[in-house]
């Protein structure tokens, strides 16, 4: 049976690019008949400084985030991969896995880990050892991302392959990675060479889900854009990548494919779309920023929703690592 598995990082607050590329991918997974395993990655988040009071608070609002958006934690398996021992249990066995090679040419170890590579946490290099273990643990199929994870969905792939051929067992899954819709990589509004990130420097660059509605606007409204109106089919938008985020953005808000909104908006200025665009924004933002500010204000029920999901999701886990170290050769 099919099963979707996906994490967020409690590493700050959520954006519209987590929001078009995961969480609303996410709930609108949820209603397709599949298991959903969802988690607050906070074992990643560390793999660079967090102010521990940060990371609770973190926790819980992106917890908020996944329930305002949609994702329903009786439906879904919704809790914090630090409450289920079983990730950084797999998580070792893949670093005996993996090599070093393959760990040193991912993108994100090079960007993250800037120029002086001694001085970056041994975390941050094994990352995706941990990332294949949050998937393999549950047999996941289905893994649900934006674009920037294909690489490490890759990396899950090879070390579920060389641990099959290692101990020469058809066990971990060959996972899928599920890359699809307008808004799988949500540029900066600033730079539309650069995604939109919560680490961005420029809280001008991105679009937070908390948000209020002046300030959603008035972003999309400083929007670097070129000066050319809309053209009246997509190809006209391949070399213009501040023109295409912003008609990708709509029509991953709107529920609508790309040559949809073309057609509506045709030869339009910016002055006219940005306006359209920011009303789309706000009438779908709105509503989740107001339910996550409710949820957070109750942090003792996020907490017992995240212990609920944990317990169900180690009843899934469990048996799968203790067949691991069985196969593996430890002796229980
Ligand atoms: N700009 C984006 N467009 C589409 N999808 C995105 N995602 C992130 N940014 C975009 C998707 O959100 C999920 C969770 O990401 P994450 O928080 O675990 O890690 P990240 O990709 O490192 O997120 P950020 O915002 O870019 O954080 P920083 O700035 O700390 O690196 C993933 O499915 C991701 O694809």
């Amino acid at each position: 049976t099919p099963r979707v598995f996906s994490g967020i990082q409690p590493s700050g607050g959520l954006t519209l690019g987590n929001y078009l590329g995961a969480l609303k991918r996410f709930a609108d997974s949820q209603d397709q008949g599949v298991q959903s395993v969802f988690c607050m990655v906070d074992m990643h988040a560390i793999t660079v400084w967090q102010d521990p009071e940060a990371l609770r608070r973190q926790t819980r609002e992106l917890t908020a985030g996944f329930i305002a958006s949609g994702v329903d934690p009786e439906k879904s398996i919704l809790f914090n991969q630090s409450q289920v021992a079983e990730h950084a249990q797999l998580a070792w066995i893949f670093n005996c896995v993996a090599r070093m090679g393959w760990m040193q040419r991912m993108t994100q170890w090079k960007d993250k880990a800037g120029k002086n590579t001694q001085n970056a946490s041994l975390g941050l290099l094994a990352y995706p050892a941990l990332m294949a273990a949050d998937i393999l643990v549950y047999h996941a199929t289905h893994v649900p991302v934006g674009e920037d994870q294909k690489q490490h969905l890759e990396l899950t792939r090879d070390i579920a392959i060389k641990f099959n051929n290692d101990y020469g067992v058809d066990f971990f899954p060959v996972t899928e990675p599920v890359i699809e819709g307008a808004a799988t990589r949500v540029m900066s509004l600033r730079d539309g060479s650069k995604k939109m990130s919560k680490s961005d420097p420029s809280d001008m660059s991105r679009i937070n889900l908390t948000d209020d509605a002046d300030t959603i606007a008035q972003k999309i409204r400083k929007a670097r854009t070129d000066p050319e109106p809309l053209p009246d089919n997509a190809e006209g938008l391949a070399e213009r990548p501040e023109a295409r985020n912003l008609v990708n953005i709509y029509a991953a808000l709107a529920d609508l494919t790309v040559d949809q909104v073309i057609a509506e908006h045709a030869g339009q200025q910016f002055g006219t779309f940005k306006p359209a665009l920011a009303d789309l924004a706000v009438a779908k933002l709105e509503p989740i920023s107001t339910e996550m500010k409710r949820l957070t204000a109750d942090p003792a029920e996020i907490d017992a929703i995240l212990r609920r999901g944990s317990e169900r999701a180690r009843e899934i886990a469990s048996p799968i690592l203790a067949k691991t170290y069985e196969i593996v050769g430890m002796v229980r």
